[in-house]
């Protein structure tokens, strides 16, 4: 029995990768939502997850930590969440890998905030380097590994995408300017029903934190 802790809908950008594989995986599961308010460790978390932060899994009470071991954990069981395809298997986790530990320019610039949608503003040289490479990776994805199977990074819905899901509602909140290819990505993520039922549930939440919320006028307010 899979029992998964998680942070609030409307900002916890990690909770959403794993809570996404597993609806995508069609696994019950019990939702336990704490209070989060950023991206440090909380001792308050520590009984239920070792590093102190969520998501946390716990299957049958065992503990698993960490948005991209959750998926790894998942898929030693479920294979379909990484490709068939042995090199396209190794890009979807070297690029998994690139989002876990990077992009920390775009992700400070703009958090998720589900409740917010922006006139935006031209990005800095280091946030732009970072949607710069995101588009490369969306792009080469799309264009290498997809062949046509389906709206994904590599055709059908896999692990990289629930890694990069974030991204794509960070895109849309701050209204970053996107070519064909990676904008077509960016919408058949948002449009994907576990994205949509995440979106709708955020939208109930009424917990709310100054800190992320005044970005709104600093990126020209509501389109
Ligand atoms: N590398 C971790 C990052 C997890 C993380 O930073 N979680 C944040 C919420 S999105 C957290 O638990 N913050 C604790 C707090 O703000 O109280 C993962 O991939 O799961």
């Amino acid at each position: 029995m899979f029992d998964l802790y998680l942070g609030n809908k409307n900002y916890s950008s990690w909770s959403l990768r794993a809570w996404l594989l597993l609806k995508h995986l069609g696994l019950p599961f019990t939702e336990h939502m704490v209070s989060v308010a950023g991206r440090a460790r909380n001792p308050a978390l520590k009984p239920i997850a070792g590093n102190a932060r969520v998501p946390c899994l716990h299957d049958n009470g065992f503990q698993v930590w960490d948005s991209l071991s959750i998926a790894e954990y998942l898929a030693e069981k479920y294979p379909i969440l990484w490709p068939a395809d042995r090199q396209a298997r190794a890009r979807a986790r070297s690029i998994s890998a690139e989002m876990h530990a990077g992009f920390a320019a775009l992700r400070t610039a703009m958090p998720m905030n589900l409740k917010l949608k922006l006139k935006g503003k031209p990005a800095s040289v280091e946030v732009q380097r970072d949607v710069d490479r995101i588009v490369e990776i969306w792009e080469e994805a799309r264009q290498v590994f997809a062949s046509g199977n389906g709206p994904y990074l590599f055709g059908n819905f896999t692990a990289a995408d629930a890694m990069y899901a974030p991204i794509a509602w960070r895109f849309h909140i701050y209204n970053v300017p996107l070519p064909t290819v990676a904008a077509a990505y960016r919408d058949a993520m948002l449009a994907h029903p576990v994205m949509v039922a995440w979106y709708q549930a955020a939208l109930q939440e009424t917990e709310a934190h100054e800190h992320y919320d005044r970005l709104a006028a600093d990126y020209g307010g509501p389109r």
